[in-house]
């Protein structure tokens, strides 16, 4: 058997001006609740220590005070949660705001196992906009504007006894990401988000709808990629949100799960607030789809795929 227990833990409410010591406090709370309920792999949400900033058009001030800044090794807010995942002998994959000792800005998380950095990826999917939108009660999404799209690829690697894989937030919707970390061999996916139950002006079927029906349509699309990349690339996934409503103003969606390579849900949040998922998961179970349907040296045509990798855009055909 190749086991291990997984745990999404659920960040709620983080305000614009929330204190960063709280919100670690709050992240600590998560790691003993997962530690206590046998977890050894936790995945805390996107962008994990602060608020949803790319909402808001920032002062430069306000933007450096949501990055952590420089060497990670040395960051200590993302410190004291490695660390203290060393010391309940968790592994722990985290995502926040990085500002690299050479000036760039990207949306990045790491997966840090016994105290140490084993691996790190930058968001390569940036949603949004770079210019804020023009309707005064907008709600922005303005990634583009304070991030670059992350430079290191999508690198599967070893993690206690699985071949893992990392994504942030709007990769999960790119079939491209699951499918490159898939071909690595991935059996367990960690996918942290933030995702705006309403934002009319970034997405929504209609402009009329209310903040429950593009509530409703955000969660039936983020369980309808999590669940058919699951299956269609035979793994197993865990994803874990940032919810609940930041500044009694900003709705985000919860839905933190673990999915089978099946494409079925296991486990599930039930509040949109702090909270741990956990399952204890069967990696053996990837093998049926990695054999068989997704077998992919047997059945994938890399001869009919070559638009994928040299054509970004759409070209419509004449
Ligand atoms: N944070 C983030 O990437 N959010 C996006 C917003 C929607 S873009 C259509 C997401 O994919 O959930």
């Amino acid at each position: 058997m190749r086991r291990i227990k997984v745990a999404a833990a659920q960040l709620g409410p983080i305000h614009r001006h929330t204190e960063r010591k709280e919100t670690v406090t709050r992240i600590l709370h998560l790691l003993d609740d997962a530690a206590k309920q046998g977890a050894t792999m936790v995945l805390f949400p996107e962008l994990a220590f602060t608020t949803f900033f790319p909402r808001h058009l920032l002062s430069p001030e306000e933007l450096d005070s949501f990055f952590l800044h420089g060497d990670l090794a040395e960051e200590p807010s993302l410190q004291a949660v490695i660390n203290h995942a060393k010391v309940l002998q968790l592994d722990v994959c985290i995502g926040f705001a990085e500002h690299t000792t050479g000036n760039q800005y990207f949306n990045s998380c790491v997966y840090a196992s016994n105290g140490r950095i084993v691996s790190k990826y930058r968001k390569v999917h940036l949603p949004g906009t770079f210019e804020p939108y023009s309707a005064p009660d907008a709600v922005h999404h303005l990634e583009k504007r304070y991030f670059t799209p992350g430079d290191l690829g999508f690198k599967a690697f070893a993690a206690q006894e699985a071949v893992v894989g990392m994504m942030v937030c709007n990769d999960r919707r790119w079939p491209e990401a699951w499918r490159v970390l898939a071909l690595q061999g991935t059996e367990v996916v960690l996918c942290g988000y933030n995702t705006a139950g309403y934002a009319p002006d970034l997405w929504g079927s209609s402009k009329g709808q209310t903040v429950a029906e593009a509530a409703k349509e955000a969660m039936f699309h983020h369980k309808l990629v999590m669940q058919a990349n699951s299956y269609m690339n035979a793994t197993w996934s865990v994803c874990a949100a940032r919810c609940g409503w930041d500044d009694d103003k900003y709705m985000m969606i919860q839905g933190s799960m673990i999915i089978s390579p099946q494409g079925v849900i296991v486990a599930e949040s039930a509040t949109m607030g702090d909270e741990v998922v956990v399952a204890d998961i069967d990696l053996h179970a990837c093998e049926q789809g990695k054999t068989k349907t997704f077998d992919f040296a047997r059945h994938r045509r890399t001869e009919a795929y070559g638009l994928i990798t040299s054509q970004t855009g759409v070209v419509n055909v004449q």
